[in-house]
């Protein structure tokens, strides 16, 4: 009797509060709420590209941003208001997947150098092509997400950013 009272009580936990605690906690992707600039624009390959809902990564699909081979390019996204991040997504291009190597994520409340000097939360070693990675943000707060390739010339190539995070009333 024992045993099937404690496995009611489990299964309870299971199917009714699990869910629910889920439900309270689920972060949902706020980039497609934002506005995405860059330093420059590959034709026709705007940085709204990399929050449009989509993580089509073959670039002749019209979902990836594209800077031109800038020295320091950066992608940078405005949340409108300041935000407790966790994690991000990162969508890479199919082809030249390389280029995307060594950029580093910041995120913060600062616009000095286009906000690329504010706090860091990973450097992206590189995705495989067309994959999709998650970087750890830990609750950083900012009002900008940028991606930053310093210290070369490069073409930035985002398919898809997505950002979850809280609102900080
Ligand atoms: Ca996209």
């Amino acid at each position: 009797m024992f045993i099937i009272f404690l496995t009611g009580t489990f299964l309870t936990f299971i199917f009714v509060f699990q869910p629910l605690l889920c439900s309270l906690t689920k972060k949902e992707n706020v980039a497609v709420y934002g506005k995405a600039s860059q330093s420059t624009v590959y034709p026709g390959a705007f940085a709204y590209y990399a929050i449009d809902g989509y993580r089509e990564g073959r670039f002749s699909q019209g979902s990836c941003s594209a800077t031109n081979n800038d020295f320091n390019p950066w992608w940078r996204l405005d949340l409108g208001r300041t935000h407790k991040v966790f994690n991000i997504n990162i969508t890479n291009r199919v082809e030249y997947p390389t280029r995307i190597d060594g950029a580093e994520i910041r995120i913060g409340d600062s616009l000095d150098n286009n906000g690329n000097n504010n706090p860091r939360c990973a450097v992206i070693s590189t995705i495989a092509p067309g994959f999709t990675d998650t970087f750890q943000c830990n609750g950083m707060d900012g009002r900008y997400i940028n991606v930053v390739i310093s210290g070369r010339n490069e073409f930035l190539t985002l398919c898809e950013v997505e950002v979850y995070a809280s609102r900080l009333d």
